[in-house]
């Protein structure tokens, strides 16, 4: 068994004008194949390249050592790219907010919607280089933003991201060129709040 590209749930038209297409088709069909070929060739041929990417990452101390900067990199980098495209919906269907659990654990942990999408915008702008901002749940079921550097998956900090946002610059160069903060205000456009809200019960229900 070898990792594979997840498939899209729309076209890479389907985030304009928010994300345009061509950076949508160079990061799924070139950046995220990349991370999965070479996470393929790290793990060829030992026990690891039969588990789940998001498995590997939790018991990543696991990984021996010859491999574990390629697992954290690539591996990283799939996981990563994984949930970034599901949640992500269609420009058209666009939701302004969450509702319901998700929404309220948001206001109870932040204060409002708004203190929350400002601590995590400013999470994203102000990573330094490339990584990722993401809002995770802890392991002590608290909800938390957090930045990570390059391909650094939460989940190796035993943290369960639902939410992310790929801040490196092949994410959004093509369109927005230096202006990281116009790309991540354009981003709030297109989140499915039913598919972060989804994750968050599945955090809760474990
Ligand atoms: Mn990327």
């Amino acid at each position: 068994m070898s990792f594979t590209l997840p498939k899209l749930p729309y076209e890479y038209d389907s985030l304009e004008p928010f994300i345009d297409a061509r950076t949508m088709q160079i990061h799924y069909e070139k950046h995220h194949q990349t991370y999965v070929d070479k996470l393929n060739a790290a793990v060829k041929g030992i026990k690891f390249e039969n588990m789940e990417i998001n498995e590997i990452l939790k018991n990543i101390d696991d990984v021996p050592s010859s491999i574990k900067t390629a697992v954290i990199n690539h591996g990283g980098g799939h996981s990563n790219h994984s949930l970034f495209w599901q949640i992500l919906i269609p420009a058209a269907e666009t939701q302004e907010k969450p509702e319901g659990i998700i929404l309220e654990a948001i206001e109870n942990h932040f204060e409002s919607f708004e203190k929350f999408k400002e601590q995590f915008t400013n999470a994203a702008i102000n990573r330094f280089g490339s990584g990722w901002a993401w809002l995770v749940v802890n392991q002590d079921l608290e909800l938390e933003i957090i930045s990570t550097a390059n391909q650094d998956s939460p989940l190796m900090d035993n943290k369960t991201p639902i939410l992310c946002l790929d801040i490196w610059e092949h994410a959004y160069y093509l369109k927005y060129q230096n202006k990281r903060a116009d790309y991540i205000s354009a981003w709030w456009n297109i989140i499915s709040w039913k598919k972060v809200s989804e994750l968050f019960d599945e955090v809760n229900n474990k």
